[in-house]
């Protein structure tokens, strides 16, 4: 075989190639070419390269270079239809130029925004400090002293059931074991412990029991508590607070009303409730901060008496936004927290 005949057949080949594989439009196709050209078994190349035996020895050096570089340029050609089609994803090759339209409008970026409990508490804290109450804060890891012992809650109570409560399986640090606060009325004896009256403190924070979660109840929710300690504080003045909370924060046409209750750590004590869709909610408790925990934190219940409550921070939400189950704040469906 003369070698001007064996470079026309590379030349063939080439040509080919090179325009086969600037048309591919797909991986498959772009499969099918690199089968046709660089196929190890079956491809025109390798055909061509088998005829190299019949080249006159002497040209087959020059046939045997000329083959490689043919070879080289094949490869590039199909690395090349390769990298575009990755790049654009597209059928057309200039597909890749054409997708970006300078004069489409930008796709915005979302905005995140604070949780509607968040909010409510920012809220909740404004409204309380227009009411001259400042802001504590205490721990949501409790030891059983402050959850319990110090609110007039004693070891034999049903409250301090461990099937009532988050007791935690290490080793306490504080003054008995250790557990999740199921109330915030911990930070009532921590503020009192530190310092002596007259005390007018808020607090807020989460709280947790193991309550089956339905429209109003969750195991996990935040309650803000007030604690008033100073010479000749009333029930009046608690009754008083509450209404101007509750006209502040629900509006002044909100009816509420104060039920007896019982609480170990006050006495007297009440529930009170909302009035929304025709039925009475509770949203918190509340009540004469009883004497024994006075004197539990070293307060001399002759000398002072106090207020304290504690109200369901959701249950608040709820009834200003008109939520009507409490699981949507936890169900993290930002179709239900972008509306705040
Ligand atoms: C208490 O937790 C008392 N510490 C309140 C208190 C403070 C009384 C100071 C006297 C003096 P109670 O368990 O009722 O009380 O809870 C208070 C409020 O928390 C309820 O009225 C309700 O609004 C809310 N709450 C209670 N359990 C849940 C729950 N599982 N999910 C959502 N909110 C709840």
């Amino acid at each position: 075989m003369a070698l001007g005949e064996f470079l026309a057949e590379l030349d063939k080949v080439a040509a080919d190639a090179a325009a086969t594989f600037e048309s591919v439009l797909d991986s498959d196709s772009l499969e099918a070419a690199r089968v046709e050209f660089l196929g190890a078994k079956q491809g025109r190349l390798k055909a061509v390269q088998k005829q190299m035996g019949q080249v006159d020895k002497a040209d087959r050096p020059a046939a045997g270079k000329r083959l490689n570089a043919v070879k080289g340029q094949v490869e590039a050609a199909f690395e090349q239809a390769r990298d575009r089609l990755g790049a654009g994803k597209s059928n057309s090759p200039k597909a890749g130029a054409e997708q970006f339209d300078p004069t489409l409008p930008g796709r915005s970026i979302r905005q995140g925004h604070l949780h509607p409990i968040t909010q409510t508490i920012e809220t909740l804290k404004e409204i309380m400090a227009g009411l001259g109450f400042s802001i504590a804060e205490g721990p949501e890891i409790e030891d059983e002293w402050h959850n319990f012992e110090a609110l007039n809650i004693p070891l034999v109570h049903p409250a301090r059931d461990p099937l009532d409560n988050f007791y935690l399986s290490v080793a306490g640090v504080g003054k008995g074991a250790l557990l999740l606060r199921s109330q915030t009325s911990t930070v009532q004896i921590r503020i009192m412990e530190k310092m002596p009256p007259p005390v007018r403190i808020i607090t807020l924070g989460r709280v947790y029991r193991p309550d089956t979660a339905d429209a109003t109840h969750y195991p996990m929710f935040h309650q803000m508590e007030g604690l008033l300690v100073d010479s000749h504080v009333t029930m009046a003045d608690l009754k008083s607070v509450l209404r101007m909370f509750a006209t502040s924060y629900l509006g002044a046409d909100v009816h509420i009303r104060f039920r007896p209750s019982f609480f170990p750590f006050t006495e007297p004590s009440v529930e009170v409730d909302y009035h929304w869709n025709d039925q009475w909610i509770e949203f918190g408790g509340a009540g004469m901060v009883d004497p024994n925990v006075l004197q539990a934190v070293g307060y001399d219940p002759e000398q002072v008496t106090g207020f304290a409550f504690g109200l369901g921070i959701e249950r608040l939400c709820m009834r200003r936004h008109n939520i009507t189950d409490i699981r949507e704040f936890y169900r993290n469906d930002v179709r239900f927290l972008h509306q705040f």
